[in-house]
């Protein structure tokens, strides 16, 4: 199948070349998963994507969670990356002044050289998302902006006011390649579809197989429902790094995101 019959209107309204090589390359690997790779150690890492690589379309790290971190065995796992053509998306959640957020896309992580996603908080101001460009500038690299919009997690702050001063500046914004939509509430997921438009994408935490409650006030929804809602890509990561069956558990989170695909365009 190609991109532009799997994805329709957010093909052809795309105007993010980022947003088309993820939309690519979830067509040719029929999965809008997004691997939340959130293990500690490189060994971890490095057999999470052997594992599940070929069933993924993204890969989203924290890397400052991961123990045994040096820049070499960096740098070798995000050449592995590539070679199973995933994109990468640091997770940061930068939320800084300007000025700041720029200067952190470098230091001892140097975040700018490797990643082609990052995420950020609005709440101080549109000129993190510049900041954040500006990083990526300083070493002649492109990448987008997941402007965090709605959350997964109880009990959180951004409420629909706020939703919708958030997507109201990312969406005039072409440094913003989309928004993170909350996964595990279809129907709030519908609101921000219909906010957001078809030229952004929204990518989605909170889903699981199995739905329901998850660790520390997380909470799971359904993929194939987050999909069907509006979710361009769904991001998985103990259902399927914490799975008995890693490879296994990829391959139906994969099935059931690209269900939802062809449900919504069905
Ligand atoms: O609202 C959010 C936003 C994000 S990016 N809720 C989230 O859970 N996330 C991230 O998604 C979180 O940092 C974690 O890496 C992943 C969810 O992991 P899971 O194990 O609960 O699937």
């Amino acid at each position: 199948m190609e991109p532009s019959e799997a994805w329709g209107e957010r093909w052809q309204k795309a105007t993010s070349p980022l947003a088309k090589r993820y939309m690519e390359v979830a067509t040719t690997k029929q999965s809008l998963v997004c691997l939340a790779a959130d293990r500690n150690t490189m060994a971890g890492l490095f057999r999470l994507i052997d594992e599940v690589g070929e069933h993924v379309a993204a890969l989203k790290t924290h890397v400052d969670l991961v123990d045994d971190w040096t820049r070499e065995s960096w740098s070798e796992f995000c050449r592995a990356a590539h070679e199973a053509n995933l994109l990468i998306f640091e997770d940061r959640k930068f939320a800084d002044i300007g000025k700041i957020s720029r200067a952190q896309m470098a230091g001892i992580y140097d975040i700018r050289s490797w990643s082609d996603l990052v995420t950020a908080h609005l709440i101080s101001g549109p000129d993190v998302v510049d900041g954040l460009q500006a990083g990526w500038s300083d070493v002649g690299r492109s990448g987008g902006v997941l402007l965090l919009a709605q959350m997964s997690s109880r009990g959180n702050l951004l409420h629909p006011a706020y939703t919708e001063e958030v997507v109201a500046k990312g969406a005039a914004h072409a440094g913003v390649f989309g928004f993170i939509g909350n996964g595990s509430r279809p129907t709030e997921l519908q609101t921000l579809r219909t906010a957001v438009g078809e030229e952004k994408m929204i990518w989605t935490p909170g889903v699981n197989l199995a739905v329901g409650d998850g660790e520390m006030g997380q909470r799971y929804g359904d993929p194939t429902e987050a999909v069907v809602a509006g979710s361009d890509c769904i991001i998985v990561g103990s259902g399927i790094h914490k799975a008995d069956d890693p490879q296994h558990a990829a391959a139906a989170y994969a099935r059931a995101s690209w269900d939802g695909l062809l449900k919504r365009n069905g």
